[in-house]
C-alpha cells in the first residue's frame, strides 16, 4: 500500500496517545467507554487510551454511543447481511450492536454447521451439482423486494470464484439453491429486481473469456491483445423463484458492480478495463469507461421474438448488447467506475470513479432517451481520492467511501447537480470523516430500499492497522459504525471482522418477517418417527441407518455394518423444542452434521475400516449431552483392503520451516 495521510509516524502516534491529533479519537473512546461503564478499572482504561491515569469522570457518554448500546437481553432494531469474501459464507448481524448472530455457509465447507464436503448429503450434493467446488468468494448480498422495499423472503449472493449465484431462504436462514451460470467464469456484481418484485436476480460476470470457453481462441504466444479481443462477458438474468437462468446479454468491457432501478426497467453494471487489457498498465489505460444499462423490457421482447443465439452446449438465450445494440446504453464514466447504486427517490444512479476522484450522477429519465449518452449525466462531483461505493440516508444525502483517502464523504445530491450546472453558491460536500482505514463498501440502514431510515452507517474498512490487539500477521478488518442521524456523521464503534466482507445490506428487523424457529417434521419425506429406528441393508454394500435424537437419548445406540459398506445415516431430531439442536459426528470418518429441532438430515460415508467407532452429539443439548452417543461396529470382511492408517498419524510431526528458528524455547524467552 502507498502511504497516505492516515498512516501515522511514530511521533504522530504518540500524539494520538496524548489525544492531540485528529486521531485523538482513541483516547476519546477510552473516556467514553469508561464513562459508560464499559471498562471495569483504570487498568483497562490504560490499555485503551495509553494514559497512565484514568480520566476524570466528567466526560459524558455521547448520545450516539449510548444509542448504539444494546442492553443484555434486548434486540437490535436492524438486521444486516454481510458477505464473507473467500470464506464463502454470509453473516447475519444485529445493528447497531454489530453483534454477529449467525454465519450461513454457502459456497464453502463448514465443519461447525456440518455443511458441504464433510457435512450432510444435501448441501454436498447442492455444491456438487453446481460445479463441485467447495470454496467461493462472496461479495454482494442482496435481499428480495416487493415494490422497492425488502419482502423478507430471500437473500442472494454471488460467487466470484466460479460463476455461480446462491439463494438463502430467510425463514430457516439456510442456503437452498445454487445456480451455475453457463458461459461465464466469475460473477462479481449481483443485483435483485426492486420493482414490482424480485423477479430477476442479475449477475455481472467480470473476467472476460472466449465464448464458449472450450479451448478456442487461444493464441500460442501467450497474453496479447489479439487474444483478449475475442474474450467477452455476459450479464445474466436468473428467475429469483425457480433459480433458472432466463437470458444473458453480451456486453462490452468487463463488468464490475451492478444495480437495478425502482421501476423495474433497468439493470446497470459498471465497467473497468474498457479496452480488454490483461495486465495493470493495459487495464488502467483508458481515461473513461462506462456504466452499461440493459433495458429489461426490450430484452424480454427480443427473447420472445427469437432474436438471440445460444453458446456452446447451453440453451440459454444470449443477446448481443455490445455497442450499437438498442438493448443497451453506455454512459461514459471517469475513470474505471466501481460501485453503482440507485438514489432512494428512484431518480438517479450514482457511479463511483475509483481511479478518478469523482462520482457521476446519471439521470434515469434520460437514459435510452438522450441521443448522446453523455447527456444522461446529471452531475459529476469531485469527492476525494478512491471513491468506491455510495449509500443514502433518504434525506437527499449520499455517503461515499474514499479508499485512498480513508474517509467517508457526505454530500448532497441535488446540490451536486446544481453545482454541476454552474451554481457557484452551493457547497455539495457536507463533511469528510476519517475512517480507520481504507473503506471498500459502506452500508446504511434501509439504504437499499425506497424507504431508507438514515440512522446508521457502517464503513467496511479493509485495513485495521493499529486499531486492535495484534494477533499475528493476519489482521482483522474493521467495520466502523457511524451515526448519520444528525447533520454530521459521528463515529461510534470499531468492530473487528474476519475475512473479508465486501458489501453489506441492512434491513429493519421487522422486514425479515418469516423467521421460523423449529422445523415441521412433516416437510421431511425421510422423517424417522420414534419407534421406526433401525438398520437396513438395501444392497450388497449399501446400508441405511435410521436414527433419532430426543435429548439425551440417541436411538439406536449401536449398529453393525461390514467393512466396505456405504452407510447413509438418516437422523431425525425429534425434539420440537426451540433452540434444541443435536449434532452427529461419526468419529474417524470425517463427517459431522447438525440437526435442528424437527429437522431430518442424511449423511453418507464408507465404513472402510473394521473396528468400533463411536458416534456422538456435537451440540451441547442436555446435561447428559456427553452421554448422547453410540457405536458403529464394523465387522471384518476377509480380503477387503481397508483404509490405511496414515503414518503421520502415529508420528505427530510438527510443521516446521525456517521462520520458527527464531522462536524462543519455553523458559528462555
Ligand atoms: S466490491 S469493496 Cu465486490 Cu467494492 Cu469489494
Ligand atoms: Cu444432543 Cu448434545
Amino acid at each position: 500500500m502507498e502511504k497516505n495521510e492516515n498512516d501515522l509516524t511514530q511521533e504522530e502516534d504518540s500524539q494520538v496517545v496524548k489525544g492531540t491529533t485528529r486521531r485523538g479519537f482513541l483516547s476519546t473512546m477510552g473516556k467514553i467507554a469508561a464513562a459508560a461503564g464499559l471498562l471495569g478499572s483504570g487498568a483497562g482504561m490504560e490499555a485503551l487510551s495509553g494514559c497512565a491515569k484514568a480520566p476524570t469522570s466528567t466526560a459524558s457518554v455521547p448520545a450516539s454511543v449510548a444509542k448504539a448500546l444494546v442492553a443484555p437481553g434486548k434486540w437490535d432494531k436492524y438486521m444486516g447481511f454481510w458477505s464473507g469474501g473467500p470464506s464463502g459464507e454470509v453473516r447475519v448481524k444485529g445493528i447497531p450492536s454489530m453483534k454477529t448472530l449467525l454465519r450461513i455457509p454457502v459456497f464453502n465447507n463448514d465443519t461447525g454447521r456440518g455443511y458441504g464436503l464433510t457435512g450432510d448429503d444435501q448441501s454436498e450434493k447442492m455444491l456438487q451439482d453446481a460445479g463441485g467446488y467447495y470454496e467461493g468468494d462472496t461479495h454482494h448480498p442482496h435481499l428480495s423486494y416487493t415494490d422497492g422495499d425488502f419482502n423478507g423472503k430471500y437473500l442472494y449472493i454471488n460467487d466470484k470464484s466460479a460463476g455461480r449465484i446462491a439463494r438463502i431462504r430467510l425463514d430457516y436462514f439456510q442456503t437452498d439453491a445454487i445456480t451455475a451460470l453457463p458461459n461465464v467464469s466469475a460473477v462479481h456484481g449481483l443485483a435483485t429486481q426492486r420493482y414490482p418484485k424480485t423477479g430477476y436476480v442479475f449477475a455481472a460476470s467480470e473476467f472476460e473469456v472466449p465464448m464458449p470457453n472450450d479451448g478456442r481462441d487461444i493464441v500460442p504466444t501467450g497474453n496479447n491483445a489479439a487474444q483478449t479481443k475475442n474474450y467477452w462477458t455476459l450479464l445474466s438474468a436468473v428467475d429469483g423463484e425457480t433459480m433458472a437462468v432466463k437470458w444473458q446479454v453480451m456486453v462490452d468491457g468487463n463488468q464490475d458492480n451492478m444495480t437495478t432501478d425502482y421501476k423495474g426497467l433497468y439493470v446497470a453494471a459498471t465497467c473497468y478495463n474498457a479496452d480488454k487489457g490483461w495486465n495493470v498498465p493495459t487495464m488502467t489505460k483508458p481515461p473513461v469507461a462506462w456504466a452499461v444499462f440493459v433495458n429489461i423490457p426490450r430484452v424480454e421482447a427480443a427473447v420472445k421474438a427469437g432474436k438471440y443465439k445460444t453458446i456452446g452446449k447451453s440453451s440459454v438465450p444470449v443477446l448481443d448488447g455490445r455497442h450499437g445494440s438498442d438493448l443497451t446504453y453506455y454512459v461514459p464514466v471517469e475513470k474505471d467506475p466501481h460501485g453503482i447504486s440507485p438514489t432512494p427517490d428512484g431518480k438517479y444512479f450514482v457511479a463511483n470513479g475509483k481511479l478518478a476522484p469523482k462520482v457521476t450522477v446519471i439521470d434515469l429519465e434520460k437514459v435510452f432517451k438522450e441521443k448522446n449518452p453523455k447527456d444522461a449525466v446529471a452531475a459529476v462531483l469531485t469527492v476525494g481520492v478512491g471513491p468506491l461505493h455510495t449509500v443514502y440516508d433518504g434525506r437527499g444525502n449520499a455517503y461515499t467511501t474514499l479508499f485512498v483517502d480513508s474517509q467517508m464523504v457526505k454530500w448532497n445530491i441535488e446540490d451536486a447537480i446544481k453545482a454541476y450546472n454552474g451554481d457557484k453558491k452551493v457547497k455539495p460536500i457536507i463533511q469528510k470523516l476519517d475512517v480507520q482505514y481504507q473503506p471498500g463498501h459502506n452500508a446504511a440502514t434501509q439504504s437499499d430500499t425506497n424507504k431508507p431510515t438514515g440512522e446508521w452507517l457502517v464503513s467496511l474498512n479493509k485495513f485495521s492497522k493499529d486499531r486492535f490487539l495484534p494477533v499475528g500477521p493476519r489482521f482483522p478488518e474493521n467495520d466502523q459504525l457511524i451515526d448519520i442521524s444528525g447533520h454530521k456523521m459521528v463515529l461510534v464503534s470499531d468492530n473487528p471482522v474476519y475475512i473479508e466482507p465486501h458489501q453489506a445490506t441492512i434491513a429493519l428487523a421487522d422486514r425479515i418477517k418469516y423467521v421460523k424457529k423449529v422445523y415441521d417434521p412433516k416437510y421431511f419425506a425421510n422423517h424417522v418417527a420414534g419407534g421406526t429406528e433401525g438398520v437396513k441393508r438395501i444392497g450388497p454394500h449399501r446400508v441405511i441407518v435410521k436414527l433419532t435424537g430426543v435429548a439425551p437419548i440417541l436411538t439406536p445406540v449401536y449398529f453393525h455394518v461390514k467393512e466396505g459398506d456405504i452407510v447413509t445415516v438418516i437422523y431425525s431430531n425429534n425434539d420440537s423444542v426451540e433452540n434444541l439442536a443435536h449434532g452427529f459426528n461419526m468419529t474417524m470418518h470425517g463427517k459431522n452434521i447438525n440437526i435442528d429441532p424437527g429437522e431430518t438430515k442424511e449423511v453418507t460415508f464408507t465404513a472402510d475400516r473394521a473396528g468400533v467407532y463411536w458416534y456422538f452429539c456435537t451440540i451441547f443439548c442436555h446435561a447428559l449431552h456427553l452421554e448422547m452417543r453410540g457405536r458403529m461396529i464394523v465387522e471384518k470382511v476377509p480380503g477387503y483392503r481397508s483404509r490405511p492408517i496414515k503414518p503421520n498419524r502415529l508420528s505427530g510431526k510438527p510443521s516446521f520451516d525456517e521462520r520458527f528458528k527464531d522462536f524462543p524455547e519455553v523458559g528462555k524467552a
